[in-house]
């Protein structure tokens, strides 16, 4: 046995399923879950001293690469000083506007421990300001595990066939509308009926958990008037396109203002972070201010916002790093589809900024969640796995996204990319 599965067997004693998130178990394509120890740049290394080109990332807080020394810095420096006082610290004012002016769409914004929270506190707040119960998201599409939100969710939930989980009552889910993605006459139909009682659409700009799928031209601008005509808030789920593919995420690289955003991911540079923020008047709801409640113990803790602060000041400091990323998934997806093509295999790739996806189809321009969800799963495991005998470390589903970062060298690529030509040959 090796030492990961000396250690997923004894961590299944008294860990559902040996994980602290069921997308890491390896369930989906086979084999036992991977235990790293170190991560270094754009590499990890395993308990058994393998080392991987690492395109996950954390799932995705890890842009700037693995231990990046700035955030490290950060984090030591404060550490002598405590690890939390569940009050006030300057910190999260530093951060707060740090955000706010990367994004100014957000004019107020409360930091949560993780996306889950953040859209959990957004879809409330958006029902606490309109008064109204109904919610409108996208089948495919994940928000983290919150009940009004495991309604036809992508990610883990879509990974394991469950993507309406188990103990959400009726009566919540009843107030969760699920439509297509990218298809706007299915919004523009459902609004025409009950827009009135619709509180908000949650959207991933770009939808990145039933694999990696851009919003077609209009769609996003389509919710923007319709959110326009009904009263309704509009909100960007950021967590994963925030600060990843443009500085100021999908909202800045699509010219589209929501009303409220969520964030997590890299917000934290690595450490558990999540916020939602926008208008101010929407905002000014929120307690203390407002009647809509929201709380967290860990909330704002000042470590988790040096490392946050330490990351997007780097972010700052280093918008060049945008191009790169795109150039970067640019080469290795069309990398990726050249050798493919060449051993017989029928894959399509979709980039944008430091995201990018791999389906085994045969379809081209892959725009829907029924389009993602008629890949070849199977096939998709065999390349995992082929994958990781290479050396190379994707995400354990065929539903996720695959993360770009600035450490990942050109040779690092190349040697993706030649790993994938060896292991399409077995396919
Ligand atoms: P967390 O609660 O996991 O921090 O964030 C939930 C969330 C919200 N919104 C979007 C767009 C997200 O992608 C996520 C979480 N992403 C998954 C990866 N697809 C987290 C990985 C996992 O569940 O282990």
């Amino acid at each position: 046995m090796t030492r990961s599965e000396q250690l997923f067997a004894a961590a299944q004693q008294h860990i559902p399923g040996g994980v602290n998130s069921p997308v890491r178990a390896f369930k989906s394509v086979g084999g036992s879950p991977i235990y790293f120890k170190k991560g270094q740049g754009a590499y990890l290394f395993d308990e058994d001293d393998n080392k991987y080109i690492d395109y996950v990332g954390s799932w995705g807080p890890m842009i700037l690469g693995h231990a990046y020394q700035p955030v490290i810095d950060a984090v030591k420096k404060s550490l002598d000083n405590g690890l939390g006082f569940g009050a006030p610290t300057a910190v999260e004012t530093l951060l707060a506007d740090k955000v706010c002016e990367i994004m100014p769409s957000i004019e107020m914004i409360r930091m949560v421990n993780s996306g889950t929270e953040a859209t959990m506190s957004a879809i409330r707040l958006a029902r606490g300001y309109t008064k109204r119960d109904k919610i409108v998201k996208f089948e495919g599409c994940y928000h983290g595990h919150s009940d009004s939100l495991l309604v036809k969710a992508g990610s883990g939930a879509l990974t394991f066939g469950e993507p309406s989980s188990p103990g959400v009552p009726a009566a919540i889910a009843e107030h969760t509308i699920t439509l297509d993605f990218n298809n706007l006459e299915n919004v523009k139909a459902t609004f025409s009926e009950i827009g009135e009682q619709i509180a908000c659409i949650i959207v991933e700009p770009v939808a990145g958990n039933m694999n990696c799928i851009p919003p077609v031209d209009g769609f996003l601008q389509g919710l923007r008037d319709i959110c326009d005509e009904y009263a309704t808030v509009l909100i960007f789920d950021e967590v994963m396109t925030g600060f990843r593919v443009a500085l100021g995420g999908a909202q800045q690289a699509f010219g589209i203002t929501p009303d409220l955003t969520t964030l997590g991911k890299i917000i934290g540079g690595g450490l558990p972070v999540g916020a939602f923020g926008g208008k101010r008047q929407i905002m000014q709801q929120i307690a203390p201010l407002g009647p809509v409640y929201q709380a967290g113990t860990l909330s704002g803790n000042p470590l988790s916002m040096q490392a946050g602060l330490a990351m997007l000041n780097a972010l700052t400091d280093n918008p060049e790093i945008y191009q790169q990323l795109s150039a970067k998934s640019e080469f290795l997806t069309q990398g990726i589809e050249t050798v493919a093509a060449a051993a017989g295999i029928p894959v399509t790739t979709t980039c944008i900024g430091g995201m990018f996806g791999i389906f085994f189809t045969e379809q081209k321009n892959i725009t829907s969640f029924a389009q993602a969800t008629a890949c070849d799963t199977e096939r998709f495991a065999a390349f995992f796995q082929g994958m990781i005998k290479e050396g190379i470390y994707f995400a354990p589903s065929a539903y996720e996204t695959g993360f770009m970062s600035a450490a990942t060298s050109q040779q690092d690529i190349e040697d993706t990319i030649a790993a994938a030509a060896k292991v399409f040959k077995t396919l």
